[in-house]
């Protein structure tokens, strides 16, 4: 692991390198833990071409010299402003990037204030960039995040009943992924049975689930600070004609998307694969979000896999693919996996069966 967080900051440092950049301040815990190691709440990571800088506060001492051995630690008494003017100073740095769509105003105003002889230069995407090719021991957490709530979900199948409460349903899901070494749950857990299955989002509510609804149960464990994001859509107890129908029509859009993944396409030819099946059976007005995003540290994070998103698939990058038809009044049915690009197509990390099961 130390290994893999010193080729990730040599990484970096020859993107800053080509941005022509002598310093970056990152501020956005994921991509300070992706570079450092450091797990904890609040901190920020100062990087040059020879020092990365991780200033934070004494509650973390411990745990940051643990998890960050790479850096030098530097815990501050007093204010942050303080302690980050100095080390700007001993290090001699005339501009600085900072992340744009992390920082906030106010910090910068501040900065501005603060760091009078410092140039600031605003970036966006510079570790995010970085973040999008997982290496092997992230492959390996997201794996063991899949496998977590792929079981999480086959345990529920034998426990849900008619009756539960869609927050008892993310409950029972919730607790079986804590208690099998999962973290927090990635996300919310959404379970949206009968007409809130239109909801994309709709997060558990004290609904009590009926017979013959359907049921979309979108979960996702977090092991060691990777996500997994995984959705099935269930009927309980019986199906009807119309739920089968619009069932098979996401299946085979998903299905679809799976089959063009591999390096060199898209990402918005692999969302174009299931958008356009859809569009022509007539629904593509209720398939109404991209077809994926990527999966990590972070549970969104890049690439998208949406329309006029010109990213190239490469291997090792981990995106969901989850199309989904959202019908007002009626419901809704999302099928979901999260997959990893490999040199010849992808791999599934949550194989669970997309037969429509009827519970
Ligand atoms: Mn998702």
């Amino acid at each position: 692991m130390k290994d893999l967080q010193q080729q990730r900051l040599e990484r970096f440092r020859e993107i800053l390198a080509k941005e022509g950049l002598e310093a970056f301040l990152v501020s956005k815990p994921e991509n300070r833990r992706y570079l450092s190691g450091f797990t904890g709440s609040s901190g920020f990571l100062l990087i040059t071409p020879q020092e990365a800088v991780l200033l934070t506060d004494g509650r973390y001492e411990q745990q940051a010299c643990q998890e960050a051995p790479d850096c030098r630690i530097l815990i501050y008494k007093g204010e942050f402003l303080e302690a980050f003017r100095e080390t700007c100073s001993d290090l001699q740095i005339r501009e600085l990037g900072f992340e744009k769509d992390h920082l906030t105003y106010y910090m910068f105003e501040q900065f501005e204030k603060n760091l009078a002889k410092v140039k600031l230069r605003p970036l966006s995407g510079l570790v995010e960039g970085l973040r999008m090719v997982k290496d092997q021991e992230e492959i390996r957490l997201i794996q063991e995040a899949a496998v977590i709530t792929c079981a999480a979900f086959w345990y529920l199948l034998g426990v849900l009943e008619e009756g539960q409460s869609e927050q008892e349903v993310a409950a029972i899901l919730e607790f079986f992924m804590r208690k099998n070494r999962g973290g927090p749950p990635a996300f919310e857990t959404i379970v949206a049975a009968g007409e809130r299955g239109a909801l994309p989002h709709g997060v558990a509510t004290d609904q009590k689930l009926r017979r013959g609804q359907m049921v979309v149960l979108d979960l996702g464990a977090r092991y060691q600070g990777y996500a997994a994001d995984f959705t099935r859509t269930v009927c309980l107890r019986r199906v009807d004609r119309r739920q089968r129908e619009i069932y098979e029509l996401v299946r085979e859009a998903q299905g679809r998307a799976l089959e063009v993944i591999r390096p060199g396409v898209t990402a918005s030819e692999v969302d174009g694969a299931a958008r356009s099946f859809l569009q022509e059976a007539g629904y593509g007005e209720f398939f109404t979000h991209a077809l994926g995003h990527g999966v990590g540290l972070s549970v969104h994070e890049e690439p998208r896999l949406a329309p006029g998103q010109e990213v190239v698939l490469e291997p090792g990058m981990v995106v969901t693919v989850e199309p989904g038809l959202y019908l007002p009044g009626w419901g809704g049915v999302r099928i979901e996996d999260t997959v990893v690009v490999t040199e010849t197509g992808c791999e599934v990390l949550t194989p669970v069966t997309k037969d429509l099961l009827i519970v």
